[in-house]
Order: C-alpha cells, then sequence, then structure tokens
C-alpha cells in the first residue's frame, strides 16, 4: 500500500459538483482507500485562462501503481467530459498525482512530486490543510514554500 496526495481542480461546468462526485468514484474504487479530503478552495486561474477553479486535495492509500494510479486519474477526467483544446485549457475536471509516497519520478509524461506544486497555493494550501507537517521528497517540509504563494487568490468555501 502506498500513501498519495492528489490535487483535483475544475473551473468548467458545474466545477464544486464535479470535484465532490469525483471523490466519491475515488471512494468507490476498489484498490483504492481515500483516508483524508481536505476543504474545496475557490482559487484565481494561475496561468490559465477562464472562470475561477474549485481545488482540493485529498490524501489515499492505494495498491494501484503509480502508472495505473495515473491511468485512473485520466479516466476519471474523461468520464466528466475533459477536452485537452490546449495546455491549460480550462477544463471539467483535472486529476494530478502531487506525491506518490517517496517516490521521485521524472518522465517526460508523469513527473512527481507535481514539479510546480511549490509554486502553486491551489495545491500547497489544501495538501498544508490536511498534512501540516508534510514533506516534498527531495525538497523540505510543504510549508516552507508557503510564503511564495501568497500573492495567489485562495478561499476556503466549504469543508466537506
Ligand atoms: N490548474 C492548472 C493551471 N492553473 N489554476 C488554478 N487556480 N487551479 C488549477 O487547478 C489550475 C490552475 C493546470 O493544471
Ligand atoms: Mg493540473
Ligand atoms: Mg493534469
Amino acid at each position: 500500500m502506498t500513501v498519495a496526495y492528489l490535487g483535483l481542480g475544475a473551473n468548467l461546468g458545474n466545477a464544486q459538483k464535479t470535484l465532490r462526485d469525483a471523490v466519491i468514484c475515488l471512494e468507490q474504487q476498489v484498490l483504492i482507500t481515500v483516508l483524508v479530503k481536505s476543504s474545496l478552495y475557490c482559487t484565481a486561474p494561475v496561468n490559465a485562462n477562464g472562470n475561477d477553479f474549485y481545488n482540493c486535495v485529498v490524501k489515499i492509500d492505494t495498491m494501484l501503481t503509480i502508472r495505473k494510479l495515473l491511468a485512473l486519474c485520466h479516466s476519471l477526467e474523461d468520464h466528466f467530459g475533459r477536452e485537452r483544446l490546449y495546455q491549460n485549457a480550462p477544463r471539467t475536471l483535472d486529476i494530478d498525482i502531487l506525491l506518490y509516497g517517496t517516490i521521485h519520478l521524472n518522465k517526460n509524461d508523469l513527473k512527481v512530486p507535481h514539479p510546480r506544486l511549490i509554486e502553486r497555493a491551489f495545491a500547497l494550501v489544501p495538501l498544508l490543510e490536511i498534512e501540516a507537517t508534510i514533506e516534498i521528497p527531495n525538497l523540505a517540509r510543504a510549508d516552507y514554500y508557503l510564503s511564495r504563494v501568497t500573492s495567489q487568490r485562495i478561499e476556503k468555501i466549504a469543508s466537506y
């Protein structure tokens, strides 16, 4: 079993409902146990256009390999109508693997820890809400990076 953290985001359609439904889908997976869910946050788009995003982070325990977990994330994105029109286009659902155990992977199609995790309030703040002292493999404690993202608008809108 591996503990992993997934970042979910959406800014197209009924984004709040999609995030909640996507977390339910994760909870229904046989090979995944959802351990902790962050609050939902409303966040300003970062290097993206379109509406404000809703974001959250979930902590899971999983028997899936990192590749199978990535495939599941993509299939859930497809299920919720994700279209990949251009980079960072508005999306109905994005699920990113932020951390997978202590793995450090740097492939073209999969980089874990997520390389932009420490630059993005919409990932860092919900992650720290559920794991205040978490360390990022090969880097520092996640809270160390918070002071760098204070200019990014983020508002907690609902605890689950
Ligand atoms: N995702 C991106 C790019 N920018 N901005 C916010 N606020 N939330 C996101 O989930 C997000 C983003 C690429 O995946
Ligand atoms: Mg993303
Ligand atoms: Mg993604």
